[in-house]
């Protein structure tokens, strides 16, 4: 296992991880990944992750590339909530909805790191004080995000937090993944198993309307695994589809502990999400990168697909959802581990699981 540390620029540091195997990059700005490097069936070892081509791409980092998202991932509707009675407002940073933390969010820190090489882990972690007010939330919070990379090409991503006040959290990490290595080839070709018997139906704005829907019969289920090109080519004529541009829905999942599996058929590419969020957001790039370059140059939609384990925004308004509300003192503790691999194992190492659930 080792770890390399580089200086970027406006003296931002990327760390990579590695077991020689997989190369995992991230910096101490907004806790972006900037690179996840495995290899495909034949040992050729690609990027798997959106790249901006230009470090000053992160500083805004208008689509959230590779980056750390709080307090709270997705759509708060006029940024407008409340604990015990107590009505908060946030920032309105797209139209009239809070997105994904605000423009001061997690993706915005310059976070302290501290890094850490055994035998058979390599890990970095990410820690901050957010304060009170930023974008609006209320009371001050100790965060700490571990990422470690083990010996059997697990990569995990620990996200506590501790707040002094009541509020409300739902972390996750906006990783951009495109299995085929290099953005060689749309996401058409992702074979997707997702534990999931229902959807949150999006209105126009993408927020949700507050109706669960059934997937049974429909572009969302993904229960026995089902291939993107499936619905994204028939998009026009699926009403929750069209109105995203592709898949942008929340999927519930049902047990503590929730399994996401994918497989990209030409490079033979496995990708293993185990983690005990209670859902997913799964996002299909449906406006591409919107001219901005990446390293393997301008991306049209449907070239990424990001996984957001989290909570739901929708949660703040449903009571059977799980609440998202942290009391002062408690801690949250919520873990999502993507699992590398080939169909034809690269590594001995590599687990062979079948079982979901
Ligand atoms: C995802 C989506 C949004 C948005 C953003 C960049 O999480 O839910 O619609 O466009 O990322």
């Amino acid at each position: 296992m080792d770890i390399y540390v580089k200086e970027v620029v406006n003296g931002w540091k990327e760390f990579t991880l590695t077991n020689n195997i997989i190369e995992i990059s991230i910096l101490n700005f907004g806790g972006i990944i900037t690179k996840i490097c495995t290899p495909d069936q034949h040992g050729n070892t690609e990027n798997i992750v959106w790249t901006f081509n230009n470090y000053y791409d992160y500083e805004k980092n208008p689509l959230y590339l590779g980056a750390l998202i709080g307090r709270v991932s997705g759509r708060i509707p006029d940024g407008r909530f409340k604990i015990n009675q107590q009505a908060y407002q946030l920032e309105q940073n797209e139209g009239t909805s809070h997105l994904h933390g605000g423009s001061d969010g997690f993706h915005q820190i310059l976070w302290d790191t501290q890094i850490k090489k055994t035998e058979s882990t390599a890990e970095l972690q990410l820690t901050t004080k957010d304060i009170a007010s930023s974008g609006g939330y209320p009371g001050c919070l100790n965060v700490s995000i571990t990422y470690r990379l083990t010996k059997e090409n697990e990569f995990s991503i620990h996200y506590r937090a501790v707040p002094d006040t009541a509020t409300i959290l739902s972390l996750t990490n906006h990783t951009y993944f495109n299995l085929s290595g290099n953005m060689k080839n749309s996401i058409y070709q992702h074979h997707v198993t997702i534990p999931s018997s229902t959807i949150l139906e999006l209105d126009n704005s993408l927020l949700p309307t507050g109706r669960l829907l059934d997937v049974t019969d429909t572009a969302f289920d993904f229960r026995s695994g089902a291939l993107l090109r499936k619905g994204l080519k028939s998009l026009p004529d699926i009403k929750q589809l069209a109105l995203a541009d592709g898949y942008d829905h929340y999927f519930v999942f049902e047990n503590k502990r929730s399994y996401v599996d994918v497989y990209e058929q030409t490079s033979g590419r496995t990708l293993s999400i185990e983690t005990n969020q209670p859902g997913m957001v799964m996002y299909t790039a449906n406006q591409g990168s919107q001219g901005y370059a990446l390293t393997d140059g301008p991306l049209p939609a449907h070239y990424g697909v990001c996984f957001e384990t989290a909570n739901t925004p929708l949660a703040l308004y449903q009571d059977k959802l799980p609440s998202m509300i942290i009391q002062a003192g408690a801690l949250y503790d919520k873990t999502t581990t993507f699992q590398f691999g080939t169909r034809q194992p690269f590594s001995s190492a590599n687990k062979n699981r079948t079982s979901n659930q």
